[in-house]
Parts: structure tokens; C-alpha cells; sequence
């Protein structure tokens, strides 16, 4: 059992709270007018971070999972974030906007009989099942940086197979020039920040990238994480891991992907355009519109929440595999 400490708020320079979550509850507090009993009760959410004594709790459940490292992805210039660390401090707005709670609110998710549909602009539609899925695609561990456009970052074992694999068992029409993956979403189940009804958030999540960029060699589905399962915090059964995109790109729970052929309406795209660009590449020199991306606070080398300043890379220092794609 690990001890964690959470420095409460107070303790935190101004740069580091959270951008994502201060965007819904700023948006809560405007539309929340409206509703002035659901905005109130949920105010208590802000800055009740304090000590958390976290343990295995957070990752019961998951099952072991045999694999081997793909060398060209085994080390980075960095430690891994522990696992504790990295399965407390979550964002997965369905289950709230305090990332230390979200691996609680998760266990709600209902995992069992997963099936993800294949669908759209694709010679082989179909519907997958979990075991379809890592019976058809050998699964491989590779350890990726992982840049949240908040500013934070880790260093992540996943677990999983590339995304060309699957494009290549529907096979696109060519008129498929984009993707489109949906994330499980069930109101009674997927509450969000907002207590229900939620009807001002484009829910379901949904996320998106262009086919090339899908069939680049980095682009990833994961199924594990730390050489077991997904504990469902992380996204269980199935995520997107995008390593040269900032981490919102990789919509967690898949329910759906489709191949389309124009760039697809996305969720947080949808909720501010000039903050959460389409494309979001990992750059240090496109400022967010609050906040520099200059610099990152790297997180949980150690069994407690603590971090350390690092610059921010390029394409989060993967430029030699995807530079390319935007010459
Ligand atoms: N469905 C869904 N996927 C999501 C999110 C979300 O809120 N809902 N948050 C995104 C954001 S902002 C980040 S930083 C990562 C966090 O992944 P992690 O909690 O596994 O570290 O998931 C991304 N995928
Ligand atoms: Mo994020």
C-alpha cells in the first residue's frame, strides 16, 4: 500500500490547476444560472484535494496479460510514472471532473460483452468482441510519453496493437479520408460533471484523426496498461493512445469508429474550437489559449503525486516517426 499526498489547492501555483476541468466548471458556473440547484451542488467538487491514501484498489479487477516489448518502443528519456499514480489521477469526464475520484466513479462502467462497431466508408464492416479483437491482433507492450494539453505529462506502459491492423482487417473505401471513434456513453452510468440531466455537454465523447495520421505506425489501441488489463479509469476495454498528440485525442471505452470522408465533428472541438484544435499535435511553441505549452510538469516517477518541470518536444518527441505527415 502507497501513500499519496495531494497538496491541496492552496498549495499549488496558479499554473497548475486544472485547465480541462476549470473549463467545465466555468461553464457549469455560467449555464448553471439556469439551474442554480444542480451548479450549487456541484461546486464541492473544486479543491477538495487533500490526502489520499491510495492501494491496489485502483487497479482490482484487472487481468494479467502476456506480452512482449516492442523494443523500437521500450525506454523513453524518463522514468515510468507509477502505476498508482497514473490510475488516480484520471480524466474521463463521464465519471466528473476530479481526476483523483474518477477511478471510483469508473467502477460504474460495464465492461463485460464489449463490442465495438467497425463501420462507414470500409469494405469489411464489423463488430468486434474483446477477445475477436486480441485473438486477431498480437498484442505488444510499448512505452509512450503522454502529454496532456493541461500540461502535465507521463510516462505510460500500454498495452495493445497499431491501429493500422484493424484498418487493414475492413479495409477503407478510398473515398475514407478520416476517423471517427465514439465512447461508451450511457447517461444513468456516465453522469458527467454535471448531475443529470446533462444536456449541455456534446456527449457521447467522441474523437477523430485523418486516415494517414490512423495508419501512422505510432497510432495505437490499447487494451492494457502495465501488463495487465485496463483498470476502466484508463479507458477500459478499449483506448486510443495518440503519443504525439496531446492526450484528450485518445477517446477512451470505444464503443464505435467510423471511416468517413470529412473531417468529423469532435467533443471537445465542439465545446471550444480555438482551445481544442481538430488537429492538436504536442507543441511548444502553440501557446493554449490561457496557458503556455512551453514547458510540462512530468508526473509520478515517484509513489506520491509530485512532479518535475521538463520542456515540451515537438510532436512530444516522436517528430522522426510523424513529422512527415505535416510537411
Ligand atoms: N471518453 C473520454 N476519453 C478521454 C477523456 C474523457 O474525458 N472521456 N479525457 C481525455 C483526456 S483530456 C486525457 S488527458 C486522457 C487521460 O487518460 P488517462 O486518464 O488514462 O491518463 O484521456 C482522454 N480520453
Ligand atoms: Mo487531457
Amino acid at each position: 500500500m502507497a501513500l499519496i499526498r495531494i497538496p491541496p489547492s492552496w498549495q499549488l501555483p496558479e499554473r497548475t490547476v486544472t485547465p480541462e476541468s476549470a473549463f467545465f466548471n466555468r461553464r457549469r458556473f455560467l449555464k448553471g444560472l439556469a439551474g442554480a440547484g444542480i451548479a450549487g451542488a456541484a461546486l464541492p467538487l473544486i479543491g477538495c484535494q487533500k490526502q489520499k491514501v491510495l492501494d491496489q484498489a485502483a487497479i482490482a479487477g484487472t487481468q494479467s496479460l502476456a506480452v512482449t516489448l516492442n523494443p523500437a518502443f521500450a525506454q523513453v528519456d524518463r522514468p515510468l510514472t507509477n502505476e498508482l499514480v497514473a490510475a488516480t489521477y484520471n480524466n474521463f469526464y463521464e465519471f466528473g471532473s476530479t481526476k483523483t475520484a474518477v477511478w471510483q466513479n469508473a467502477r460504474a462502467l460495464p465492461i463485460d460483452d464489449w463490442k465495438v462497431e467497425v463501420t462507414g466508408l470500409v469494405s469489411k464492416p464489423q463488430t468486434f468482441d474483446l477477445d475477436d479483437l486480441t485473438r486477431r491482433f498480437p498484442l505488444e507492450e510499448r512505452i509512450y510519453r503522454f502529454r496532456c494539453v493541461e500540461a502535465w505529462s507521463m510516462v505510460i506502459p500500454w498495452v495493445g496493437f497499431p491501429m493500422n491492423l484493424l484498418i487493414q482487417a475492413v479495409e477503407p473505401t478510398a473515398a475514407a479520408k478520416f476517423v471517427r471513434f465514439t465512447s461508451y456513453y450511457n447517461p444513468k452510468v456516465t453522469y458527467g460533471p454535471l448531475f443529470p440531466p446533462n444536456q449541455f455537454l456534446p456527449f457521447p465523447y467522441t474523437e477523430g484523426m485523418r486516415l494517414d495520421e490512423m495508419a501512422n505506425e505510432l497510432a495505437f489501441f490499447a487494451v492494457g496498461v502495465y501488463g495487465h488489463t485496463l483498470p476502466k479509469q484508463h479507458g477500459a476495454p478499449l483506448r486510443a493512445v495518440l503519443p504525439w498528440k496531446y492526450g484528450f485525442k485518445g477517446a477512451k471505452s470505444i464503443v464505435k469508429i467510423e471511416f468517413v470522408d470529412r473531417q468529423p465533428a469532435t467533443f471537445w472541438n465542439t465545446l471550444s474550437p480555438s482551445e481544442y484544435k481538430f488537429e492538436s499535435n504536442v507543441d511548444p511553441a502553440v501557446p493554449h489559449p490561457r496557458w503556455s505549452q512551453s514547458q510540462e510538469r512530468f508526473v509520478g516517477a515517484e509513489a506520491e503525486f509530485s512532479w518535475t518541470e521538463k520542456p515540451t518536444l515537438k510532436y512530444n518527441g516522436y517528430g522522426e516517426y510523424v513529422a512527415s505527415l505535416y510537411a
